[in-house]
């Protein structure tokens, strides 16, 4: 296990995970403002709520999306839809400063051009977890996935491209940035269950935006 427990919370520093993995430590911090308020304006219009998966599980992390689709779960199974399935309306849109973050954040990493049309927002209360799973109900695997942190600190799984690979575990803090693709676009990720705590701006949550471009 990389023990990153003794670096300095929100200083910028890059760490390779893997061959095109890379956590960007601190990268989001200088705009957790606008990223906050544009989270609040998002579940206003498209609230949280617990998805169940085609196996009739109830999922721990609250999820919404903003985006032209979202990504959705119930028992016929995982898709993109362009429609909330809870109001009958289209998903808000992605804010610029969403678009704008997983622009820079993908291009820091190693990935030019990155225009995402899906941000699945993840909310872990104390407890939550998502078990060890592949990004890939994208048609597009060229697209690197750009994941961000805000909140309570969580600790972050990162294997190789078969679910039995062993798993490295990583602290992901308040404004840290993760993208993975190229080699490790399909590699296998997860989140242990959340610790409980209170973050100064966020309570006793943690945030977690994933941007996908999905074809
Ligand atoms: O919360 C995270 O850090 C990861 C989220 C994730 O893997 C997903 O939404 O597919
Ligand atoms: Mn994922």
């Amino acid at each position: 296990m990389m023990d990153l427990f003794d670096a300095v919370e929100g200083e910028p520093r890059d760490i390779q995970l893997a061959p095109g993995a890379m956590l960007l430590a601190g990268f989001a911090r200088p705009i957790e403002t606008p990223l906050i308020e544009s989270v609040n304006a998002i579940i206003n219009r498209a609230p949280f709520r617990h998805l169940i998966t085609p196996g009739d599980h109830r999922m721990s992390v609250a999820m919404t999306n903003c985006g032209r689709v979202g990504w959705v779960s119930d028992r016929t199974g995982y898709r993109y839809d362009a429609i909330d399935p809870d109001s009958g309306n289209p998903w808000p849109q992605m804010p610029a400063v969403f678009a704008d973050l997983a622009l820079r954040a993908a291009a820091r990493a190693g990935f030019a051009d990155f225009r995402p049309d899906a941000c699945l927002i993840n909310r872990y209360d104390p407890g939550a977890k998502l078990s060890l799973h592949q990004d890939k109900d994208e048609l597009d695997f060229n697209a690197p996935i750009v994941s961000v942190s805000l909140g309570l600190v969580a600790t972050f799984l990162f294997g190789g491209l078969n679910r039995s690979d062993k798993t490295a575990r990583y602290r992901l803090v308040h404004g840290d940035v993760v993208a993975w693709g190229g080699p490790s676009r399909l590699a296998y990720h997860g989140v242990m269950p959340l610790a409980d705590g209170e973050h100064p701006l966020l309570g006793a949550q943690r945030i977690n935006l994933t941007f996908r471009k999905t074809r």
